[in-house]
């Protein structure tokens, strides 16, 4: 076992490389180009760029270590079997999940707007779970991925920190995992939501995880 010490909030974690995961949630470009869902939903889409260039500095270190890495895409079956109508009818008419866009349909599996961007992009051997909420373990093999792995700590980024990012800290801290939010590597449409997201994580000793940020994960990788 290849162990590391991670800076972070409130105190330092102490992990092991093969017992870690990197989960990137939903760096799609329905998120974080103009022209998807992000979009549609009134967001001003640019707000999420800077986390681009943290998340490829982790995304390089976790690659040379040799560390698992799960990418994670909020999507749904074409036929929208699996979107509920509660979440669909949400968004207006003419721009709702599965309607038609400059990037395919809405957050439709398959289509070039529910794919994560370029530079980003899975290689293989890392694995992709297509989520259809906002957590990542609901409704996903994510759970029997990790057991399978011996995972024991989640260093978790991507988009949005309060809405996909949290969901999944707060799922995957329910389940027993240590997760870390990378915080520079989390983007937010609403930045002081990103601020007080990253808080709440940490806050009261951490109750539902710690915070970091993308230095300290390549320099505890180094
Ligand atoms: N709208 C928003 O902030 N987020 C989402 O709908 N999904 C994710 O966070 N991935």
């Amino acid at each position: 076992m290849t162990k590391f010490l991670l800076e972070a909030e409130p105190g330092a974690i102490g992990a092991e490389v093969e017992r870690t995961a990197l989960v990137i949630i939903d760096m799609q470009r329905d998120f974080l180009e103009p022209g998807g869902f992000g979009e549609t939903l009134g967001n001003d889409v640019s707000l999420l760029a800077k986390a681009i260039p943290p998340a490829k500095a982790i995304l390089d270190a976790a690659r040379k270590a040799g560390m698992l890495v799960i990418h994670t895409r909020e999507g749904h079956r074409p036929d929208l079997s699996d979107a509920p109508p509660a979440k669909v009818n949400r968004g207006s008419p003419t721009h709702r999940i599965g309607a038609p866009g400059p990037m395919g349909r809405i957050l439709i599996r398959g289509e070039p707007g529910q794919d994560i961007i370029p530079e980003l992009y899975p290689i293989a051997g890392e694995v992709v779970i297509d989520k259809p909420g906002k957590g990542a373990f609901f409704a996903t093999d994510l759970g029997l991925v990790l057991a399978n792995r011996g995972i024991d700590t989640l260093l978790v980024c991507g988009v949005t920190t309060e809405v996909c990012v949290h969901t999944t800290i707060r799922e995957g801290n329910d389940r027993g995992y240590r997760c870390v939010a990378i915080g520079d590597a989390c983007g937010s449409y609403f930045p002081e939501f990103h601020e007080v997201a990253l808080r709440m994580v940490k806050a009261q000793g951490g109750i539902f995880g710690w915070v970091s940020d993308a230095a300290k994960v390549v320099s505890a990788l180094g």
